[in-house]
């Protein structure tokens, strides 16, 4: 197997990074590590840097976010290492933990042309092979040919080039400058944007308590696995929508939207300590069913982390199971949950027509379509979903 090899400081990882990344696919790589570094060897990380754990995060963020058909994962060697973080001892770690691998180190021009300088070149060239990537075709072969020359007679270096067209050109440390006058937003992964700004970082100080749409978006998406991020974005036009239909507030419904799983994929443990911090009161099912509490400690979250009103958090607090006398923002972001785009389940179609003509009807159904599902799961039904289903049966006059 061909492993590639991709380190940096990654303070933040920026598109640049991420175009980058994408020439292990490219060159024919079968998976790809990425290593942020300690303390780099070269430079000194300035006041204004992330802390390595952050620099690991942001990390973490990027390989979900570039959608490889490879494999790609987030090492923790360098940022672990105590010292400077020199390539070779981390090729030596890699190549003991893979000794039937071919390792590849990926690079770009100015570091290419520079390797005979780093320490130990001759563990690194022994070790990996050297992916090389150049912006244009021009970069390869008049700056590549000779240097692939000199390392190939003096280290017996194996070296492959890889044009990369789309590669974004900006300097981390020019990019750490804009976005502490507020800018740098096109040269990030929405995700990264938003968890700089969720953690302040880089100077940008952001007031978590009054941000825009588009930075709500960021931090929410920064929160959650890249897979759940278009089933967000449904939820927020289908509520959006549903609010214009029916007369809600629209702002409301799409911060609602926007917030309503952001702690979707937090642990038990961490769904508990949250609801403990805020004061949220579980009951027994709550405390042991992990896909009820993601409401709870949502709705917390959106009131005394992002600022949200009171009708913004209560809609994210009932999302999950509904409850009697919902409001018409509450039923809105129930349903919408259940009816976006994304959803592919059978019942999705039925939802998506009912909620044009019909919205108590709408929910109703959704409330009935969970309780078979959890039933059939074998889950135990929250009280509250079914305080919601016959509620709804009394209003609309029928029986069970
Ligand atoms: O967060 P989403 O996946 O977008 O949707 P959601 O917030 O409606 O959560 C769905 C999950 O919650 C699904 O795994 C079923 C579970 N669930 C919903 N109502 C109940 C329930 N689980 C139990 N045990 N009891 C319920 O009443
Ligand atoms: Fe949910
Ligand atoms: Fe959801």
């Amino acid at each position: 197997m061909k492993i590639g090899v991709y380190g940096g400081t990654f303070d933040p990882p920026h598109l640049g990074h991420m175009a980058a990344a994408r020439a292990a696919q490219l060159a024919g790589l079968d998976r790809l590590v990425l290593i942020p570094d300690g303390q780099p060897p070269h430079k000194d990380l300035s006041a204004a840097s992330a802390a390595p754990e952050q620099r690991l995060e942001m990390t973490r963020i990027m390989a979900d976010r570039l959608h490889l058909d490879i494999p790609v994962e987030v090492s923790d060697l360098e940022v672990r290492r105590a010292g400077k973080s020199y390539t070779s001892d981390t090729l030596t770690a890699l190549h003991r933990q893979h000794p039937k691998d071919e390792l590849w180190l990926l690079m770009g021009t100015d570091m290419f042309l520079t390797l005979q300088y780093w320490h130990d070149p001759e563990t690194i060239t022994r070790l990996a092979g050297i992916c090389a990537f150049g912006r244009t075709e021009g970069d390869g072969e008049d700056l590549f040919a000779p240097q692939r020359d000199y390392l190939a007679r003096r280290f017996g270096a194996r070296v492959v080039t890889v044009t990369l067209p789309g590669l974004v050109e900006i300097s981390s440390t020019a990019l750490r400058a804009l976005l502490a006058r507020g800018g740098g937003r096109e040269y990030l992964d929405e995700s990264i944007w938003g968890y700089i700004l969720r953690e302040g970082l880089y100077g940008t100080k952001a007031d978590l308590k009054h941000l825009s749409l588009e930075e709500l978006r960021a931090v929410s998406a920064s929160m959650v696995k890249s897979k759940r991020i278009p089933h967000i974005r449904g939820t927020e036009e289908t509520a959006a929508h549903l609010a214009r239909r029916w007369g809600a507030d629209e702002n409301a419904a799409r911060q609602a939207a926007i917030l309503h799983d952001c702690t979707k994929y937090y642990t038990l443990p961490q769904q508990l300590t949250t609801c403990a911090k805020y004061g949220i009161l579980l009951d027994d099912i709550e405390r042991k069913t992990l896909p009820l509490l993601h409401a709870k400690s949502g709705a917390a979250l959106a009131r005394y982390v992002f600022g949200m009103p009171e009708a913004v958090s209560e809609a994210i607090r009932w999302h999950t199971t509904g409850k009697a006398d919902m409001t018409l923002l509450e039923k809105i972001l129930y349903i919408a949950d259940y009816a976006e785009p994304t959803r592919k389940y059978s019942w999705a179609a039925e939802l998506r027509e009912l909620i044009e003509t019909d919205l108590d009807a709408a929910v109703l159904r959704g409330l009935e379509i969970t309780i078979e599902h959890t039933g059939r799961e074998g889950g135990p039904i929250h009280y509250r979903t079914l305080e919601a289903r016959d509620w709804l049966l009394a209003e609309r006059g029928e029986r069970r």
